[in-house]
């Protein structure tokens, strides 16, 4: 390990958040340890361009195989490493697959998170902890919801996320672990996975534009969510471990839209009428739905000095922007997840 620089282990870092997650402690001098699974295809796409030849001198980013329903490696690659600080992104992220595989939802999502503490706890390691916890836990309890509104889950995920939250804040008031929560209001970017709305509606706007694709199914229109910035988030929560003591925060822009009007912007980018592709496909709806999701960050922007940067329109713009660039220069990969479980 190079002496002197603060370590980070990051869960998840080839996801959305891991990936921008990465970008910003390596351009803060960090060493990163980035967990990846093992998995046939090597699924590194966005963190791809942060590769750094494993002989240098100043080499930083480096991958390490794990898998948080894997205890005896977590608790081995923490007794290595000994990190200053570590993110736990890993999990089974999406919403409606939940409700498909929610025994392995809990299994990653919630007892992931006792493996990871038990493992810092044992070793006696004074890492410092940040947890993904979800906007998603409050179900409908009514908007605007902060860190002081009732957790009312309404699927397997918010249900395993919730858990993780009342583990943190155990083992933080137990063991003194430096534990902080972060309840993430959705956040997107143009590395978002395609299954989730966002990026579908983007990536489809883009084909459609092209000529690639005639119709866009949806589920929920009527559905509102607080959509910021990714990588306005993961600042955030760098941040939050940065504090003299620690704490759970919520992290949202305070303003929600509905799946009507990001599709509305996103087809009126490329000046497109999204009523003539947009279509419903029940089978996009799920059992139980969250109907108004909208933060209030004001003890973040309070505490951590933090607000969001990307409007709403500056984002649903770029990631169409972003989608359009792709399709014009053949990088649009529609072999994706979202061509077989559209
Ligand atoms: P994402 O793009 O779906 O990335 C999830 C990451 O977790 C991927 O790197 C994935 O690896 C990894 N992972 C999945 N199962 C794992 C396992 N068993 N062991 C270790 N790693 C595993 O999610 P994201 O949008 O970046 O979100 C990051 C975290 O924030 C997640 O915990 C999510 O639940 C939470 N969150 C996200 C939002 C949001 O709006 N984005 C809001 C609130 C909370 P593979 O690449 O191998 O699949
Ligand atoms: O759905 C509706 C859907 O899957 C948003 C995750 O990052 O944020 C994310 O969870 C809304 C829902 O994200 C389709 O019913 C309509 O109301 O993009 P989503 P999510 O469920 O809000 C939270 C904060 C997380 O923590 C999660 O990890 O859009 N919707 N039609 C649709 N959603 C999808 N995916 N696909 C549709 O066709």
């Amino acid at each position: 390990m190079a002496k002197g620089k603060r370590t980070a282990l990051i869960t998840g870092i080839t996801g959305q958040d891991g990936s921008y997650l990465a970008e910003f402690l390596l351009a803060r001098g960090y060493v990163v340890y980035g967990v990846i699974r093992r998995s046939s295809t090597f699924n590194i796409d966005r963190i791809e361009h942060l590769y750094q030849d494993p002989h240098a001198r100043d080499y930083r980013l480096r991958l390490v195989y794990g898998n948080l329903t894997d205890a005896s490696r977590i608790t081995q690659l923490l007794a290595e490493i000994r990190p200053d600080e570590i993110y736990n992104l890993g999990a089974q992220s999406h919403v409606k697959v939940s409700f498909e595989q929610p025994e392995y939802t809990g299994d990653v999502d919630a007892v992931g998170v006792t493996r990871l503490l038990e493992s810092v706890r044992s070793l006696g390691l004074k890492s410092r902890i940040y947890q993904a916890c979800s906007s998603e836990m409050f179900g409908n309890a009514p908007a605007p919801q902060s860190e002081a509104t009732a957790m009312l889950p309404r699927s397997p995920y918010a249900a395993a996320k919730a858990y993780a939250f009342w583990m943190c804040r155990t083992y933080r008031e137990a063991y003194g672990l430096f534990i902080a929560n972060g309840i993430l209001f959705n956040h997107e970017s143009p590395r978002r996975g395609p299954t989730f709305v966002t990026r579908k509606i983007t990536r489809a706007v883009a084909r459609i534009k092209a000529g690639l694709q005639d119709k866009l199914y949806l589920g929920n229109l009527d559905a509102r969510r607080d959509w910021g910035y990714a990588p306005d988030y993961v600042e955030g929560m760098w941040r939050m471990l940065q504090q003299r003591q620690p704490d759970d925060f919520v992290l949202a822009t305070g303003e929600s839209h509905s799946v009507r009007e990001f599709c509305e912007l996103a087809f009126a980018r490329v000046n497109l009428d999204w009523r003539r592709y947009v279509k419903r496909d029940k089978r996009y709806l799920r059992p139980a739905e969250v109907d108004h999701l909208c933060g209030d960050a004001a003890k973040a922007r309070r505490v951590l000095g933090w607000k969001p940067r990307v409007t709403f329109t500056e984002l649903v713009n770029l990631m169409v922007d972003a989608d359009v660039e792709a399709v014009q220069a053949g990088r649009d990969d529609f072999r994706s997840e979202e061509r077989w479980f559209k």
